[in-house]
């Protein structure tokens, strides 16, 4: 462990401490736990406030926290989370490029399988071929997870499938609400879409070296702050109608993600599909294919395991479509 990380892991620890305590706690007790001294413990209560974390201090009782800051601070995460190796080593931004940018750029730097990277805001934030992705700072959630399966490249699209299925439980199990996931990568609450996923990979002809999984939700923002999205987004806090915890709502995806893959890694793959499937938002219903240089109609029949989409025209012909190329709207 470097130095960097054993200063995070007591930062971490004072906070453990300081937030189990059921009032005040001392420095001596803290630093006596934490075998520190009571400046270092000091010192890391005052990197916390400065972070956001309002911590009162009593020269005779010691410290109290008193709130946590809304940021998705990988000392929260990592304080919370039940996971084995998604999440135990966070890269945290208020503001960056893209996180699957950043998260690229580790990945190809050797960082480990599980890692995340986090921003409050993205300035080139991403979608799928070259769109743009449109988040306020500290109101979404903005994250990239590095996975390094042993999957053929023509598999890619499992790991989407597990991360907007991970996604949908994780706000099942936060806020109740039922969201639906519309082929390929949108997850949508009452036919408005609320995230997307950018799947990346680097790859061999035959091996894939790491895989970057983007994950954009609308949590707590309200659309109309982007004309260009107000008639086709929403987000998570306007259709439940109150405030949502990011914290909760990361840690809940990063938990159903592993297990996902988890699955995945012990051959699991059909179950992971059957769950995706009857959270699908187009199978039955008739859709429009977009691609660049054409259009098709029929109905959305099934998703093989390649995660391509067959429809069926209205002439009974079965067509398949790739996740990659092609934008799909339902028709109503
Ligand atoms: C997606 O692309 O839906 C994938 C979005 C992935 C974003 C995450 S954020 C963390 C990570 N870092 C990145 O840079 N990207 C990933 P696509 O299916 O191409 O949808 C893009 C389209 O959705 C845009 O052209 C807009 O029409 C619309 N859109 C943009 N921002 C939106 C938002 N916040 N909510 C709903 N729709 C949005």
């Amino acid at each position: 462990m470097n130095k960097k990380d054993i200063t995070a892991n007591i930062e971490r620890e004072v906070l453990r401490l300081i937030r189990e305590a059921s009032g005040y706690i001392s420095g001596e007790s803290i630093a006596d736990e934490l075998h520190v001294s009571r400046s270092a413990v000091w010192k890391h209560i005052g990197k916390l406030r400065k972070d956001g974390f309002r911590i009162k201090a009593s020269p005779r009782l010691g410290y109290r926290l008193v709130s946590v800051p809304d940021k998705l601070m990988p000392v929260l995460i990592m304080n919370n989370i039940s996971t084995s190796y998604i999440g135990k080593d966070i890269y945290y931004y208020p503001k960056t490029e893209s996180t699957n940018f950043i998260a690229s750029r580790l990945a190809m730097e050797g960082a480990v399988e599980g890692t995340v990277v986090i921003a409050e805001k993205q300035t080139k934030g991403r979608g799928r071929l070259n769109r743009n992705w449109l988040s306020p700072a500290y109101n979404n959630i903005l994250m990239s997870i590095i996975l390094r399966p042993e999957l053929h490249p023509s598999k890619l699209f499992t790991l989407t499938m597990l991360s907007s299925l991970a996604t949908v439980k994780a706000i099942k199990r936060i806020t109740g609400i039922d969201s639906k996931i519309k082929w390929p990568n949108d997850v949508y609450i009452n036919n408005k879409k609320i995230g997307g996923i950018l799947t990346e990979l680097n790859a061999e002809m035959d091996k894939v070296n790491y895989i970057v999984i983007g994950i954009g939700i609308n949590v707590n923002f309200d659309p109309r702050v982007y004309p260009e999205i107000k008639d086709t987004a929403t987000s998570i806090s306007k259709e439940a109608g109150n405030k949502i915890s990011r914290l909760k709502l990361v840690i809940s995806i990063l938990e159903e993600l592993e297990h996902g893959y988890n699955l995945l890694k012990n051959g699991k793959i059909v179950h992971i599909r059957n769950e995706w499937n009857s959270c699908s938002l187009v199978l039955g219903k008739s859709v429009k294919i977009i691609s660049f240089d054409s259009e098709e109609e029929g109905v959305a029949e099934s998703v093989d395991d390649d995660g391509c989409l067959i429809i069926r025209d209205e002439n009974g012909n079965r067509k398949s479509f790739i996740s990659g190329d092609v934008s799909l709207r339902l028709n109503v």
